[in-house]
């Protein structure tokens, strides 16, 4: 029978290429979107274009349970994937109210509905190693412990310890991804990666003169979305629900990705970026770095893409949107971050 999954933030990064993931595999992919995005949904749904025809898309609210539960109690689901979130760990900081508000009640609404509706439908709860924050040790596992630095951190582990419970008190399969930093070419302009790459391609063509940003010395394990939507869906597949680090291992920092970036165009990054204060965090998570061990031995993952490659796809994207688009996309000045 075909399975049918849900995923919420389908309009995302991840929700995209986690859409593409499933439509491969014979799902039938329905997604939640914003009323907003249906009336502008040209712009809105850019990531899921191309695929837009092959899937089912319910208009609702994550701050509205009734919204929620008229789509579960409408569709017999057998996954669902919750992505939808404020992603951005910078805006947390300025509207802590907003995203927890999100974060958390969204993500209990979900799991209330679910409860009520659908319990035999399985649950992926889009956990963040912003949950490790000023982290307890280095890598950072399952075991480790927790220590947020941010409303977004905080609101994620909030988010954790719910679907945990979820799955111990009512025997939901309900599972967590403790996913580490992870891009690619569809990555929003407001996070570091993109905003390096969309910039250097716009140096490249002569259409900026400088890159400002903030910490350069801050370190992440930067994967590839498209190896991260494997992890979700593998962990739905097991015989018992668990949590799971799914990470590179290998950690570089901001300053490193701009010296890789600038270096794909044939340029020195040391002539173009500009450290400004106002890019600076309240309080910093200095270094991630993951150990995916229990990933690759309990669910087989393992990550395809390295760093090179993944700076290397990102700047050549750019380029090319950057040309197609007459520089319209790139970044633009965030308020934030
Ligand atoms: P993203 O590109 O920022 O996508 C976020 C999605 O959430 C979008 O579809 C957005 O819809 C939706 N959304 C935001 N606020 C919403 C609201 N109030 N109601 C309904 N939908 C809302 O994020 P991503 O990188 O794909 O990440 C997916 C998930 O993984 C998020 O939960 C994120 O926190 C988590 N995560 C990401 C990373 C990473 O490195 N990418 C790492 C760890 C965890 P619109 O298009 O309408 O705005
Ligand atoms: O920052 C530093 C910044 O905004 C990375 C989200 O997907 O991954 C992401 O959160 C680092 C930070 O991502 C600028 O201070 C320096 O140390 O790209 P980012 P993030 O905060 O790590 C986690 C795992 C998630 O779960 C989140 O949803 O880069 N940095 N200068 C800068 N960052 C930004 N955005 N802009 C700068 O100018």
């Amino acid at each position: 029978m075909t399975k049918k999954a849900l995923i919420t933030g389908i309009t995302g990064q991840d929700g995209s290429y986690l859409a593409e993931h499933l439509l491969a595999r014979g799902y039938e992919v329905h997604g939640l979107v914003r009323r907003v995005a249906l009336e502008d949904s040209s712009r809105r749904f850019g990531r899921i274009n191309s695929i837009r025809d092959q899937l089912t898309l319910h208009a609702a609210s994550l701050e509205s349970y009734p919204s929620l539960f008229h789509v579960i109690s409408r569709n017999p689901f057998d996954e669902c994937y919750h992505l939808a979130a404020q992603s951005f760990v910078a805006e947390s900081f300025s509207d802590g109210f907003s995203t927890m508000n999100t974060n958390i009640n969204g993500t209990h609404y979900m799991l209330a509905a679910l409860r009520e509706i659908r319990p035999e439908c399985r649950f992926y709860f889009a956990g963040s190693s912003e949950m490790f924050g000023r982290v307890r040790e280095i890598p950072q596992r399952e075991s480790t412990p927790f220590y947020p630095r941010s409303p977004y951190g905080i609101s994620k582990c909030a988010g954790f310890e719910l679907t945990r419970n979820y799955r111990e008190a009512y025997g939901m399969f309900c599972c967590s991804g403790i996913l580490f930093n992870h891009e690619g070419p569809r990555r929003g302009f407001e996070f570091v990666t993109r905003k390096i790459t969309s910039t250097v391609a716009a140096i490249k063509l002569g259409m900026a003169s400088e890159l400002r940003l903030g910490n350069l010395d801050a370190k992440r394990d930067w994967g590839h979305s498209a190896d991260y939507v494997r992890a979700m869906h593998l962990m739905l597949q097991q015989d018992e629900p668990d949590d799971y680090v799914i990470a590179t291992g290998e950690t570089h920092t901001v300053r490193e990705f701009c010296e890789m970036a600038f270096e794909q165009v044939g340029l020195d990054y040391r002539r173009y970026v500009v450290v400004d204060e106002r890019f600076y965090r309240p309080a910093e998570v200095e270094i991630l770095v993951g150990d995916a061990s229990k990933a690759r031995r309990e669910l087989g993952w393992a990550p395809q893409y390295d760093f090179r490659e993944l700076v290397a796809e990102m700047v050549r994207s750019d380029l090319e949107q950057l040309t197609r688009s007459g520089g319209a996309l790139r970044y633009a000045a965030w308020p934030v971050g």
